[in-house]
């Protein structure tokens, strides 16, 4: 049985849990502890308490999304063995709490990145769009450099100093970095009875310059390689990977379900309107670029069992909230997923 599921941000999310329990067809929530600093290790305690909340509303805490990596572990820095063991312990609390998904991801600095958060769609919606010009065009040294959704992650000093640190670190660094990491959590991952998916890099190229090593799929085979283990699987997310033509996402399912390699799958749509950009869209097939409805023939042609969500929607009938994960866009987006599915299941 597919999960259906939906991302919460936590109690500070404007979407009660009592409104997504009113989604008829979601069953499950995938969320974080929002109040952890990266790479410190989450308190089994924390992890039920979050957890009895979630039950409490009527779901099932379905995945984590997820456990940041620390950079120094991306950069490869001395004190990585540190972030490590902590990591390590994340997850065996994780697993202890009964949780088995854990979504994370190996990008530097920007885990996602878009030009716009309110690009206007002819119908009045709005979305998330990437413009490849205007990412290239952002000068960090410039005093009001402005970049949607991530000005105030870090400040401007240390996104400088980020930006600089991974200026020495190649594509092969970067590996050398994810396989070491692996090395010590996925064994940790197989006791605790936890399965890691890696998601894609969002767009799936390098940006600013940085060295981005999970964008098709040849990074997805080696990723997969470096530990034939199904603790080491993907997330495997459409609209990421699906913004480069060259990614088939109806092929790439396939492969990767049928290999049960994918441990959870983001359902999202995007238009590709040039090489390297792209704007979202509503789920549907018929509204981008990705064939959602043949990704999930694929899913059930595999009898996938494992976590899906509709990832991002647009902001429709004059909702306000954080770009990306409003209520009423991904409600549409997983009646739409679960009406395919349930007419797959008569066959
Ligand atoms: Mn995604």
């Amino acid at each position: 049985m597919m999960k259906l599921s939906f991302r919460w941000y936590g109690l500070h999310d404007s979407i009660p849990l009592t409104y997504i329990r009113q989604v008829p067809v979601i069953k499950g929530i995938v969320s974080a502890l929002y109040h952890i600093p990266v790479g410190e290790i989450w308190p089994l305690k924390d992890i039920l308490d979050y957890k009895k909340h979630i039950e409490k509303a009527g779901f099932e805490w379905t995945a984590i999304e997820s456990i940041p990596v620390h950079e120094d572990i991306k950069l490869g820095n001395a004190r990585r063995d540190n972030w490590i063991a902590k990591y390590c312990d994340s997850i065996r609390n994780m697993g202890k709490a009964g949780i088995s998904v854990l979504c994370y991801n190996f990008m530097p600095v920007f885990d996602w990145i878009r030009s716009t958060l309110t690009m206007k769609l002819p119908d009045g919606s709005t979305c998330l769009a990437y413009n490849h010009e205007t990412i290239s065009t952002v000068d960090f040294t410039k005093r009001d450099f402005s970049l949607p959704g991530w000005a105030t992650i870090y400040d401007k000093k240390k996104l400088i100093w980020l930006l600089d640190a991974y200026k020495e670190r190649s594509e092969e660094d970067m590996w050398e970095n994810l396989t070491y990491f692996l090395k010590k959590v996925i064994p940790v991952a197989e006791e605790s009875g936890v399965r890691m998916g890696i998601h894609p890099d969002d767009p799936p190229w390098s940006i600013f310059d940085l060295p981005r090593i999970i964008r098709n799929e040849i990074n997805l085979d080696r990723l997969l390689n470096i530990i034939e283990s199904p603790a080491n699987s993907l997330t495997l997310c459409t609209g990421s990977l699906g913004a480069d033509e060259s990614n088939d996402m109806v092929r790439l399912t396939d492969k990767y379900a049928g290999r049960d390699r994918i441990v959870f799958a983001h359902i999202r749509n995007i238009k590709r309107t040039g090489p390297f950009s792209f704007h979202e869209t509503a789920h549907p097939t018929a509204c981008g670029d990705i064939n959602v409805l043949e990704v999930l023939k694929m899913y059930h042609k595999h009898n996938y069992s494992g976590v899906m969500r509709p990832d991002h929607g647009r902001m429709i009938w004059g909702e306000t909230g954080k770009p990306g994960y409003g209520l009423y866009d991904r409600s549409l987006g997983a009646m739409y997923i679960a009406g395919i599915w349930e007419a797959l299941n008569q066959k």
